[in-house]
């Protein structure tokens, strides 16, 4: 099937989509109602509930680096990127490598809709409809012969193509990199995303796959993966490398860690403005802690920040 088609077979025109946005917006009911109110007393402005961030802010309103460090950059610069063919390199330590294409991958999975919070380190936030698969489906797939202890990903890395590769201001060290624990990987929760709101991804999106981990802060979730190895060394990753002090590997969301220049207790549910600033308490794992905090049990999270 093409990109285009795939979807289209994926939710079964838009009845998924309305299911979903009707997931979200039962969770907008009464209790929600009651800790507005109550946030009200407590001096916030509104306590945002669930529900879905627009299409609009989803795709205007984003992080990607590679095509510049302004929020709409990306919107405005990622559609320069290469999509069509795509081929994404798998190997391992010790192992061989092969490039699979990108269609190839699609046709091996089952496509599911996902509603996820994402929580950037800068304290925005957003709600998500994915379209994609479990990580973990992919992993199986892609068959590692040994039993490797991280997985890491690139992002694909074309200078000509990503005006902001060659910027001055540039602070990584591209390719933009990232990694996870063999069991964060097979998570349930960890997903990769190759739609968002019942379409393939926009290009600022980072189109045709990437990764979204909800529990942990947003740069975690990295886009346009164009490689894929297996370790047993925790690789480097991008934003530890640049500032270790301020960014670590775990990345967490845990209000109880600030950053150091500035708090994580709460956040700017998004569309957000002056006057509705929309800001809600964060909870630690991003709300996911039910699924997820059995990883770090033995795990000090202050200083595996
Ligand atoms: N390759 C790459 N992936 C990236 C980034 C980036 O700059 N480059 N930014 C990260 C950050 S900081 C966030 S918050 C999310 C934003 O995803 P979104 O723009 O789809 O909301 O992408 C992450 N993935
Ligand atoms: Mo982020």
């Amino acid at each position: 099937m093409n990109r285009r088609q795939f979807v289209k077979r994926a939710v079964g025109g838009s009845a998924a989509l309305l299911a979903a946005q009707a997931v979200a917006s039962n969770s907008s009911g009464l209790r929600d109602f009651d800790s507005y109110v109550s946030s009200k007393k407590s001096g916030w402005a509104v306590e945002a509930p669930d529900v879905l961030t627009p299409l609009e802010n989803v795709t205007n309103y984003n992080n990607f680096y590679e095509f510049g460090m302004d929020k709409s950059d990306p919107a405005q610069y990622a559609s320069a990127m290469t999509l069509d063919p795509w081929s994404i390199r798998v190997s391992s330590d010790g192992g061989k490598t092969v490039d699979v294409q990108f269609e190839d991958l699609l046709r091996a999975m089952d496509l599911e809709e996902r509603i996820y919070r994402l929580r950037c380190v800068e304290a925005w936030s957003m709600v998500i409809p994915w379209l994609g698969f479990p990580l973990a489906d992919l992993i199986r797939w892609l068959d590692p012969q040994e039993n490797y202890r991280f997985v890491h990903f690139q992002t694909r890395y074309t200078r000509s193509e990503m005006r902001g590769t060659r910027s001055f201001s540039s602070v990584i060290d591209w390719p933009y990199q990232e990694a996870l624990r063999m069991d964060e990987a097979m998570n349930t929760l960890s997903f990769i995303a190759v739609g968002l709101y019942g379409k393939s991804l926009p290009a600022q999106n980072g189109a045709p796959l990437r990764l979204v981990v909800p529990w942990k802060y947003g740069f975690k979730s990295i886009k346009s993966i164009a490689s894929i190895h297996f370790t047993n060394r925790q690789p480097e990753t991008s934003w530890q490398a640049i500032a270790p002090h301020e960014y670590g590997f775990y990345a967490n969301v845990n209000p109880e860690v600030d950053h150091p220049r500035w708090s994580q207790r709460y956040e700017r549910r998004l569309p957000s403005s002056l006057f509705n600033p929309n800001r809600i308490p964060t909870q630690m794992f991003n709300g996911y802690g039910e699924y997820v905090a059995d990883l770090y049990k033995n795990l000090n999270l202050r200083r595996y920040y």
